[in-house]
């Protein structure tokens, strides 16, 4: 074995030793000092070593474990430095770094403020299922057989053992059960998803938010409908906004209207938001019809009561002006952050 080729590639070796961290250093010191090192065996061969060249090589060899401790004493010093100087960085009286919490959604924003504003006059809040059978969606409403809500194209049908079930198509279905569980002063709103069998577009979606009200007691008239609404309207768009009622119909109510607010961009002098009419539709409501009282167990001739339904949807677009009903179940975090200071 050419035993001054062997040094020299020791040597190359240590002096290329890259040494970063500590594991790679404590590694160097095991290869190179440590008590079964490389240059332990070269010591050995030294033996076989003619004698005239004994002193020479020995030499090298000497050269090479002081070569060894030099790099290792070096990257020793160096790492050392490196991790005293990383503490050194830290400002430990810094601030922390504001932490980034999340949004509540605008759908949920709008919602709690119907609650609040409804919570004030005295409704309670009920909830019940999104899958509904045909008796609380629709028969117990009024709508005759043949009504076109009931047809697959309007509606999302669900096929449940025996039962055809349906995607609630509103939340009146929740009041049919508060109607049937409960006896009159009844005065409550139900907020939730409803579903409807519709193409998805800008203004429309398979899914959306309501909140419906329901207000049954002895005399209850529609003048006190007209004043609950009048209320709302100026809680929710401000004190300056007005209401104005046109006549509708719906199975459920007799008599029906829908209700306009005057409208938030320009207080009713006419732009393009309301197309000059200086209104925005903002929600429907009327009288509960007689049948729909007594399909639930209620005297029609001893109570009365009046409802109301709103889509969560549309009075978030007309608060915060989103132009596109998609926005809303998108998750975009650039349209769900404009929302971050409201609760
Ligand atoms: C019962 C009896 C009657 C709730 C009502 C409306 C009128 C109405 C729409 C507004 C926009 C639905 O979200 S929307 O598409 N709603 O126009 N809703 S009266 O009437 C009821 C509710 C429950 C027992």
């Amino acid at each position: 074995m050419d035993l001054k080729q062997l040094i020299t590639e020791i040597e190359q070796e240590i002096a290329a030793a890259e040494i970063k961290g500590q594991e790679q250093l404590e590694a160097f010191r095991i290869a190179y000092l440590g008590s079964k090192n490389k240059l332990k065996d070269l010591y050995k061969e030294l033996k076989s070593v003619p004698n005239e060249l004994k002193k020479e090589v020995g030499q090298a060899i000497n050269a090479l474990k002081t070569l060894a401790e030099d790099k290792f004493n070096e990257a020793a010093e160096a790492n050392s430095k490196k991790s005293s100087g990383n503490l050194s960085k830290f400002d430990l009286s810094r601030p922390a770094e504001e932490i980034e919490i999340g949004a509540r959604h605008p759908l949920a924003v709008v919602r709690n403020e119907i609650i609040e504003i409804f919570s004030r006059i005295g409704f309670s809040v009920s909830e019940g299922p999104e899958i509904e059978d045909d008796w609380h969606n629709f028969s117990a409403l009024n709508f005759p057989p043949e009504h076109p809500a009931r047809d697959m194209q309007d509606t999302f049908f669900i096929q449940k053992g025996d039962d055809e079930m349906a995607l609630r198509t509103h939340t009146s279905s929740v009041q049919v059960r508060v109607m049937e569980g409960e006896e009159p002063p009844i005065r409550t709103i139900s907020p939730g998803r409803v579903y409807r069998n519709e193409a998805i577009s800008a203004r429309a979606h398979c899914f959306f938010h309501q909140v419906e009200g329901l207000y049954i007691d002895t005399d209850v008239s529609f003048a006190d409908l007209k004043q609950t609404l009048l209320y709302f309207a100026k809680e929710m768009f401000g004190e300056k906004a007005e209401i104005r009622l046109r006549p509708s119909y719906f199975p459920f109510t007799e008599p029906s209207a829908e209700v306009d607010v005057s409208c938030t961009i320009c207080n009713g002098d006419g732009c393009n938001v309301c197309k000059y009419t200086g209104f925005l539709e903002i929600l429907g409501c009327g009288m509960v019809d007689p049948n729909v009282l007594e399909a639930c167990g209620i005297d029609s001739k001893k109570y009365a009561g009046f409802a109301f339904g709103m889509g969560v949807e549309r009075i978030a677009q007309l608060k915060y002006r989103v132009n596109d009903l998609r926005l809303y179940s998108e998750n975009d975090v650039r349209f769900l952050e404009q929302f971050k200071s409201a609760y």
